[in-house]
């Protein structure tokens, strides 16, 4: 098995319906990555251990989900160099979404959090995945492929309305 260079963490087993989708990414595209519960809030102490051995451990990039008064990227943030990507995500105690949002995103100067959108963890993923991608000459070659597929299910979709005789002027 080789070491995981991506950490998925989410501040409870609740996020990870919406987590999941970045791992299934990682694992589409072939790389190594650990994934765990992590609470800002009720397990601060492995929030500090997880955070502060990270990059010791051989993480490249850290994905953070959490929801409601979502601490979670931001602290992980404050503790590592390592770049967090962060997931807001409209939980059970989140109001509307508005609150995770921008308790991930509106961070001060100096500890950035890469802000995905609301439950965007495929979006956190992907994203993982280029950071690795910068290095990484084959995983970089798959992602130049998962954006051809993209490209080609564009294409066969306005095909498709086109063949119905709808014109565009492009
Ligand atoms: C946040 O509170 C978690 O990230 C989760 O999104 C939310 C609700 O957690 P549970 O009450 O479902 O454990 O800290």
């Amino acid at each position: 098995m080789s070491k995981p260079l991506v950490g998925i963490i989410m501040g409870s087993q609740s996020d990870l319906k919406i987590m999941r989708e970045a791992a299934e990414f990682l694992e589409e595209i072939g790389i190594p990555f650990e994934l765990t519960v992590v609470s800002a809030h009720r397990t601060p102490q492995r929030m500090v251990g997880y955070s502060s051995s990270a990059k010791a451990r051989g993480l490249k990039v850290i994905i953070a989900g959490a929801g409601g008064a979502a601490h979670l990227p931001g602290m992980i943030a404050s503790l590592t160099s390592l770049p967090v990507i962060g997931v807001p995500i409209k939980s059970s105690n989140s109001i509307d979404g508005w609150d995770s949002v921008l308790s991930i995103l509106q961070m001060p100067s100096g500890v950035p959090v890469a802000t995905v959108a609301l439950n965007g963890a495929k979006n956190a993923g992907i994203l993982a995945a280029q950071v690795i991608g910068t290095f990484d000459k084959p995983v970089s070659k798959r992602l130049d492929a998962f954006k051809v597929i993209m490209r080609k299910k564009v294409e066969e979709s306005f095909k498709s309305i086109e063949k119905k005789g709808w014109k565009n002027s492009l």
